[in-house]
């Protein structure tokens, strides 16, 4: 039995399918999926079917793209011309998908491995299990059972604030913040505050701003191993075996890549789109 970690799948699933069949995924294996299994690509209903199917040997993190589904299909958010998931909106299946979706986590840790896995990043302020129960904070309300509707909080989804973090942020504000990080965090200036103008590679990232994974020296989450995706122009290099980033920009015409956490290796399928720069 293997666990394996795969990157942003992002609808690319005909590659998913082949990475699966390179790596002889079997039904004693795990796999651990970070986030963004949907938009950009071109078979967003396919992957979620096939996913659910055996997501008793899955484990999920969500991602901006599908909280971004999730905002259009309850929160009442429109489709932005970017977005390529028309068929799964338009599907039967999606008011089925979309509660599957609302059951996943925002972070997921294997004790046992010693490894966490979030979609972008950890806030370098917290701990690991400050940030496990904050994530569960946001796990709540998708569930349901938190102080404001999922609705409510799809509908105050999007925004950029706050980009500092206060134990006494409540409400929406906190929210968001808790959501902005797990989902979207890239860059920090040196205060802690949170920038999202900056996406590209690290070697060309401003002096001013420093990657979420680089802001202490001493790492709050320890000798945990954090596996990550959302960042593509890192493709696949953080310079620290304690962050392993996954996205390898297949929907960007680059490749998908599965990491076993037993034995470190790492194992690629090269994407069938032509590259895009
Ligand atoms: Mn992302």
């Amino acid at each position: 039995m293997a666990t394996y970690a795969v990157g942003d799948l992002q609808g690319c699933y005909q590659e998913f399918r082949d990475l699966l069949e390179k790596i002889n995924f079997g039904p004693s294996d795990k796999l651990l999926l970070a986030g963004d299994l949907v938009n950009r690509g071109p078979h967003s209903l396919e992957t979620l079917r096939f996913i659910r199917g055996f997501s008793d040997q899955c484990e999920i993190v969500l991602g901006n793209h599908d909280l971004h589904l999730l905002a259009i299909v309850i929160g009442g958010h429109g489709i932005k011309n970017s977005d390529t998931f028309d068929s799964l909106l338009e599907s039967g299946e999606i008011q089925e998908l979309a509660d599957w979706l609302l059951r996943q986590r925002l972070m997921f840790i294997e004790e046992e491995l010693n490894v966490a896995m979030v979609h972008a990043g950890v806030y370098p302020e917290w701990d690991l299990k400050t940030a496990r129960e904050l994530a569960s904070e946001v796990e709540l309300v998708f569930q349901g059972r938190g102080e404001i509707s999922p609705r409510v909080l799809f509908k105050n989804l999007y925004g950029n604030e706050p980009i500092t973090w206060h134990d006494d942020l409540r409400g929406i504000q906190r929210l968001r913040f808790i959501i902005n990080c797990f989902t979207r965090m890239r860059m920090l200036t040196k205060n802690g505050a949170l920038n999202f103008d900056y996406k590209g590679p690290l070697d060309e990232s401003p002096n001013n701003l420093i990657p979420w994974f680089r802001y202490n020296s001493f790492k709050k989450t320890r000798d945990t191993k954090i596996l990550f995706g959302h960042w593509a122009s890192l493709e696949g290099e953080t310079g620290d075996t304690d962050f392993i980033a996954l996205d390898t920009g297949c929907v960007w015409g680059r490749r998908l890549t599965a990491y076993c956490l037993e034995t470190g290796e790492f194992h690629f399928q090269e994407a069938k789109r032509p590259s895009v720069t």
